[in-house]
C-alpha cells in the first residue's frame, strides 16, 4: 500500500507541475485531496489493514496530503501573482492623455437681460415678484380695468384653458396679486419678469414672449409723479442699453393707467440722426408706462384718494435684441447652439 501511495504522490506532483492555470490546479486538488479524491479513498480502505500497519499508512497519507496541498498552494500563489501583474500592465492609465471635454451650457440672452434688470431694480429698492403663468380671467383682465367685452381685450387674443383659466397675456396679474396680498397696504415697489402668451404668430410676433413690468405705489402725500417715472425709466434705459440715451413720452392708452404713454428711446444705431432701424425718425419705441388708474387701485384694495403711483412695462425680446444687436427674433426661440454659444462668457 505504501508503494501505491508513493505512486499517487509522484503522479500528482507531475500533474501539478504541468497545470497551466488556477482552474486546472483546483481540479487537481479535488482529484487527489477532495472527499472522493484518490488519497481519501485509500484512507477509507484502511479497514483491511493490520492494527500495526494502520497508523503507519494513516500518517503517510497525511504527510503526502500536506505536501501536495503545499505544492498546490505555491503554484496557486505564482499564478495569482502572474495574473495580477498582467492585469496591472494591461490597465495602465496614461495620465498625459487629454481629458474628454465637458460641454457647458450658457445662459440664454433673455435670462441675462432679466437678471440684469432685476439687479438694477433691487439696487433701487424694488422687490422682485413672481406669479403663475396659468392665470384667471379675473387677475389677467378684470382687476386691471379690462372687464368682459372691453375692446382692449381684442389686442390680447388669448389661450383659454377653460372659461376661467388662460395662459397669462401680461405679467400685470402679478402686480394685482401683490397689491391684494399686501394687507397692511404699505407702499409698493416691485417688478415682475416672465413668460407671457398671446395667440399671434408671425414674422415679428411669437405666441410666447417675455415681459417685464414694474409698479410703484405710495401715499398721495409722497407725490409719486410722472417726473419719478421718467427718471426711473431713464436710469433703466441708460444702465441697460447705453449711457447717452434720451427718452420721449408720447400719449397713448392702456386700460390700467391714466394718463398712459408710449416711451421712445434715442435710436442707438444712428444716435438719433435717422436710419433704417428707426425708420428715419431717430427714435425707437421701447416701453409703455403711465400713472396707475384709480379703478385699478380701488379694485386691488388701495384707496385712490390716499394712494397713487406709476407703472411701466416692456418686452424682453425687443430689449435683448437691442442690447445684443440680434437681428431676428426667431434666433431667441429656435435654440441654435451656434447662436446661444456666443453668449457663453464667464462673468
Ligand atoms: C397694475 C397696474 C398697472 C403695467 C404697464 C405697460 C404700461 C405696457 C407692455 C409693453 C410691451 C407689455 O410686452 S408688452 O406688451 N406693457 O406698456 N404695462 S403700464 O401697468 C400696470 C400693471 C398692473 C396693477
Amino acid at each position: 500500500m505504501e508503494g501505491q501511495i508513493r505512486e499517487i504522490e509522484q503522479k500528482s506532483i507531475k500533474e501539478i507541475n504541468e497545470a497551466k492555470n488556477l482552474k486546472e490546479l483546483n481540479d487537481l486538488r479535488v482529484k487527489y485531496l477532495g472527499k472522493k479524491g484518490e488519497l481519501t479513498t485509500i484512507l477509507r480502505g484502511m479497514g483491511g489493514l493490520t492494527p500495526e500497519e494502520r497508523p503507519k499508512i494513516g500518517s503517510l497519507v497525511n504527510v503526502v496530503k500536506a505536501n501536495l496541498e503545499k505544492i498546490i498552494q505555491e503554484r496557486e500563489t505564482k499564478y495569482q501573482e502572474e495574473e495580477l501583474n498582467k492585469k496591472l500592465e494591461e490597465e495602465t492609465i496614461d495620465i498625459t492623455l487629454p481629458s474628454t471635454k465637458t460641454k457647458r451650457g450658457s445662459k440664454h440672452p433673455i435670462n441675462r437681460v432679466i437678471e440684469e434688470i432685476e439687479d438694477l431694480f433691487v439696487s433701487m429698492g424694488y422687490d422682485v415678484e413672481v406669479g403663475p403663468e396659468l392665470e384667471t380671467d379675473e387677475f389677467c383682465f378684470e382687476r386691471l380695468n379690462l372687464p368682459k367685452g372691453h375692446p382692449a381685450r381684442d389686442m390680447q387674443d388669448s389661450f383659454y384653458i377653460t372659461n376661467e383659466y388662460l395662459l397669462r397675456t401680461q405679467t400685470s396679474a402679478v402686480q394685482a396679486r401683490t397689491m391684494l396680498a399686501n394687507e397692511e397696504k404699505t407702499p409698493i415697489r416691485m417688478i415682475c419678469a416672465g413668460k407671457t402668451y398671446r395667440r399671434e404668430d408671425d414674422a415679428t410676433h411669437s405666441h410666447q414672449f417675455g415681459q417685464v413690468e414694474g409698479l410703484v405705489i405710495d401715499k398721495k402725500e409722497n407725490n409719486v409723479s410722472l417726473a419719478d417715472l421718467k427718471g426711473t425709466l431713464e436710469i433703466f434705459v441708460r444702465k441697460l442699453i447705453g449711457e447717452n440715451l434720451s427718452l420721449r413720452f408720447r400719449p397713448s392708452y392702456f386700460p390700467f393707467t391714466e394718463p398712459s404713454y408710449e416711451v421712445d428711446v434715442t435710436c442707438f444705431k444712428c444716435g438719433g440722426k435717422g436710419c433704417p432701424l428707426c425708420k428715419q425718425t431717430g427714435w425707437i419705441e421701447i416701453l409703455g408706462a403711465g400713472i396707475v388708474h384709480p379703478n385699478v387701485l380701488k379694485m386691488n384694495g388701495y384707496d385712490p384718494e390716499k394712494f397713487g403711483g406709476f407703472a411701466f412695462g416692456t418686452g424682453l425680446d425687443r430689449l435683448a435684441m437691442f442690447k445684443y444687436g440680434i437681428t431676428d427674433m426667431r434666433y431667441l426661440y429656435t435654440n441654435d447652439v451656434r447662436f446661444l454659444k456666443q453668449f457663453d462668457r464667464k462673468d
